[in-house]
């Protein structure tokens, strides 16, 4: 086990200063007029805090905002309860111990998760609202989509806070020939489906429930997947569309759509799974999803009759194929030349305004043995001081001295403005409070 690390105080810079929403000292964090006593689980930078009122994913004329629209629309009248207006803040039980999260997993640990204090965090994923929505709803089925945040590496496809949209649905048991019914009435698609697995859908590597049998299994599961299926096969048909309109004639926009179902594993669902899209040459990763394990539906006193499934889908990455954006850090500028290109409906290309040239710098310096230094802390502190301009991080070097049994690490960090041209002296001012930060909460020595 990773030591626990000294808390770190943290600053209260611009951002906290000019949404009154928050406030920030070393004894608790105030959002939204609700406090939260910091503890040694606390590790929330501000220019995270800053990012939680922005609400993508409700801007009509926003990429985000956009793709939820027409996901949404294309699945209206098909049983789902819309939910996208949850707060972001949500207990350790929401987001882990509902879902059945062991204690080891690597993603309740503080190098992954945002925490306000040990009981109170940021949501790593739309997952943490299923109970009160198996709850709550009213429909056969829900839809939520919300921010997420993870803290994470720093490059062009990752980003700290993304957005997910979370479907789910639920029979009571007994009645297969309704989820027969509804599996008939999914809209069929053109889409080619790789799918080793449907008529197979429990493996070794992905076991069933004991209390299912493989005949409800096979039945849930062909319901979900045709239901992603006919999502993703939407969502992909709407951009050729547009690029057709707007001229293109690329190869791929006349070949058949192709999608593949791969294995996963995910503590709440079983059997679990992941599709991929098949999308310019090359396989993205779009949404988990699988069979709701009993537990989580007996934790939403549902009781023991009941069939479930659940997905999440990533829609920052769908959106940057869609709109060909090619930096995950553009969805969250105030530029107006990147906003005023998008409008509500539309699906276009976005165009570059502006190629400011990147000035990199590394950082090598000799890890203390006593503190722990994870990637994600130097990630987070160099987003810290450079906020987005950070925009990359890459682990260039490591070794460890022959004699002295020493590590030393190299990373190389790319500041670069989307918006301006950075001076040597702002970067060499926020590079040199990038050491210090290492330095004093590392204990690290400087090559
Ligand atoms: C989840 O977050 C699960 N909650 C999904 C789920 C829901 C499974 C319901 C079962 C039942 P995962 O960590 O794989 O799973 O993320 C889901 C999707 O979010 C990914 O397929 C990907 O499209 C997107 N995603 C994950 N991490 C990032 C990231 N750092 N940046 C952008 N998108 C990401
Ligand atoms: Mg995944």
């Amino acid at each position: 086990m990773f030591k626990t690390l000294p808390l770190r105080v943290l600053p209260i810079c611009h951002a906290l200063k000019r949404f009154a929403r928050f406030q920030s000292t070393s004894k608790s964090i105030t959002v939204d007029a609700k406090s939260y006593p910091s503890d040694e689980w606390t590790n929330i930078p501000p220019f995270i805090l800053d990012l939680i009122t922005r609400k993508l994913h409700k801007n009509h004329n926003h990429p985000i905002g956009i793709l939820h629209d027409l996901i949404k629309s294309e699945m209206s009248g098909m049983g789902y309860t819309i939910y996208d207006d949850f707060h972001p803040i949500v207990t350790k039980y929401q987001n882990f111990d509902s879902l059945g999260f062991p204690e080891d997993h690597v993603g309740r640990s503080k190098s992954d998760t945002y925490y306000f204090n040990k009981n109170h965090l940021l949501r790593t994923h739309t997952s943490a609202h299923e109970q009160e929505c198996f709850i709550n709803s009213k429909t056969p089925g829900y839809l939520i989509t919300a921010d997420v945040y993870r803290r994470d590496e720093v490059d062009r496809t990752h980003y700290p806070a993304f957005h997910q949209m979370e479907g789910a649905r639920i029979w009571p048991r007994g009645d297969l020939e309704q989820i027969r019914k509804d599996i008939e009435a999914i809209p069929k698609t053109n889409i080619i489906v790789e799918d080793p697995f449907r008529d197979q859908p429990v493996t070794e590597n992905n076991p069933a429930q004991e209390h299912m049998t493989l005949e409800e299994i096979k039945l849930v599961s062909t319901h979900l997947k045709k239901t992603v299926e006919y999502v993703v096969n939407q969502v992909f048909e709407k951009a050729r569309e547009s690029a057709k309109l707007a001229g293109s004639t690329e190869q791929y926009l006349t070949e058949p759509l192709r999608v593949r179902w791969v294995e996963a594993y995910f503590p709440w669902t079983g059997p679990s799974w992941e599709i991929e899209v098949w999308w310019k040459g090359d396989w993205l990763e779009c949404c988990g999803c699988g069979v709701v394990q009993q537990q989580v539906l007996l934790n939403s006193n549902l009781g023991d009759d009941k069939l479930s499934w659940a997905f999440g889908i990533g829609l920052d990455r769908i959106a940057m194929l869609l709109f060909g954006i090619p930096d995950i850090r553009l969805f969250w500028t105030q530029d107006e030349r990147f906003h005023k290109q998008f409008q509500q409906g539309r699906i276009n290309t976005f165009v570059p305004y502006s190629k400011y040239p990147g000035v990199k710098r590394d950082v090598s310096f000799w890890l203390n043995n006593d503190v722990k230094l994870h990637c994600n802390d130097l990630m987070e502190i160099v987003r810290t001081h450079a906020g987005d301009t950070a925009e990359s991080v890459v682990l260039v070097d490591e070794f460890t001295h022959p004699k002295t049994g020493k590590q030393s690490q190299c990373y190389r960090i790319n500041y670069q403005s989307m918006d301006r041209n950075l001076t040597n002296a702002e970067i060499n001012e926020v590079h040199k409070k990038v050491e210090k930060d290492l330095v004093e909460n590392f204990k690290i020595e400087i090559r």
